[in-house]
């Protein structure tokens, strides 16, 4: 970006040059010039659906088969999109600099594709890449037998292929208006679903859309979503139990995506090793990208960084979710894919 300050360009490198423990907490911008969506952004995943229908457990509970049919989607689309130079800039970074970690709240797997060990096959304590939030490509049981693989297979059953979705919206009066771009085959479903409920449920429906604002205790998240009685039927995917990834391991579960959910605590491993990161030494920088800073404890690794020393600079395409900002910390604004090029180049 044109308007980068040159200034704060080379006082960020001249910093940069010197430091050695870098920590970069990581969230969907990064990867929003790759072509996938934010979570809270106009076009963002979150305005178009009931998070609570979907990323919970309640949502899992009340419709394994909607759950699936979204992230399915998700890992079609993450698998047909490409890293973009900021995902290269920050593996090149971790190359220079065996100081540096990556704590990424995304799941796309677009950084381990640049180049970037997130440990899965490996020494994982010494992945430079930490998934707070998993990674769609790993699925395990959803029950408790400890079962988990990677899979990169799509479909990964017949009823979450494309055609299924389309066919389950069809049926259910979505159609794609001639002259248009098709929406995505989950989009479309869940678009179904979400015009029926509207319809049955006027003003309640309109009460459940999801406030990020807020911090609802843990509890309560996934649960303000119309009760089931007088909606049941609707808010149905239409997809069995039995037609979805079973667990290999028990044969008596099915399998799930294995990313956080609003209300799952984070894999304990993956936090004892992030805690152990900061806890080893002072911290030199810590860059805060493409992220709204809403979702905790994602939120907080920033102010862990400072209490540890680390200077802080932050990329992000919006001003306003910048939060804690600091005199002597750096703000480039702009596309991250751009950005991160200039300054870590
Ligand atoms: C660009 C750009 C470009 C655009 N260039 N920039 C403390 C206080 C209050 C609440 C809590 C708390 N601690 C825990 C909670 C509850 C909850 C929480 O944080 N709630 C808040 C919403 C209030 N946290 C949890 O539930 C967490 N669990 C937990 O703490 O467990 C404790 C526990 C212990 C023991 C037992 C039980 C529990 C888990 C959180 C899991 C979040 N999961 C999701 C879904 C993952 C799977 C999936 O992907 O489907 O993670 S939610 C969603 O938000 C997803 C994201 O990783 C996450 C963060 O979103 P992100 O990346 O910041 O995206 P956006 O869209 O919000 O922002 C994009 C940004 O990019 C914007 O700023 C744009 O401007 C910018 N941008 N284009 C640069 N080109
Ligand atoms: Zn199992």
């Amino acid at each position: 970006s044109g308007e980068l300050d040159p200034a704060a360009v080379a006082s960020f490198r001249a910093h940069l040059s010197q430091s050695n423990r870098v920590v970069a907490v990581i969230g969907a911008g990064l990867s929003a010039s790759s072509g996938l969506s934010t979570f809270r952004d106009a076009n963002g995943l979150w305005c178009n659906y009931d998070v609570h229908l979907i990323a919970s457990p309640a949502g899992w509970r009340r419709d394994p088969g909607l759950v699936w049919q979204f992230y399915s989607d998700r890992r079609r689309t993450a698998l047909q999109a490409e890293p973009n130079p900021a995902h290269y800039a920050l593996v090149e970074l971790a190359k220079r600099k065996p100081g540096f970690v990556a704590l990424s709240q995304n799941v796309d797997g677009l950084l381990q594709r640049a180049g970037m060990s997130d440990g899965h096959s490996e020494d994982a304590e010494d992945a430079q890449l930490k998934l707070l939030h998993g990674n769609l490509f790993n699925l395990k049981c959803a029950g408790s037998c400890g079962y988990a693989t990677q899979s990169f297979e799509d479909p990964l059953c017949p009823v979450l292929s494309e055609d299924h979705a389309k066919n389950r919206a069809n049926v259910m009066g979505a159609g794609v208006k001639s002259g248009e771009k098709p929406p995505k085959a989950s989009a479309l479903l869940f678009e179904a679903i979400a015009a029926k409920n509207k319809k049955i449920l006027g003003e309640r429906f309109e009460k459940s859309e999801p406030s990020t604002a807020d911090a609802a205790p843990l509890k309560e998240l996934g649960e303000n979503v119309p009760k089931k009685p007088d909606v049941a039927p609707v808010l149905h995917s239409g997809i069995q139990t039995s037609d979805l990834p079973q667990c290999p391991g028990c044969r008596n579960n099915m399998l799930r995506p294995d990313v956080v959910w609003f209300g799952e605590a984070l894999a304990q491993d993956t936090v004892e090793q992030v805690d152990a990161w900061f806890e080893e030494d002072e911290v030199d920088l810590c860059l805060v990208i493409g992220t709204s800073g809403l979702v905790w404890p994602a939120a907080g690794y920033s102010e862990q960084a400072r209490k540890k020393g680390a200077r802080v600079a932050y990329v992000n395409m919006n001003l306003e979710d910048i939060k804690n900002r600091r005199e002597g910390d750096w703000t480039f604004i702009g596309d991250a894919a751009i950005i991160l090029p200039i300054i870590l180049g």
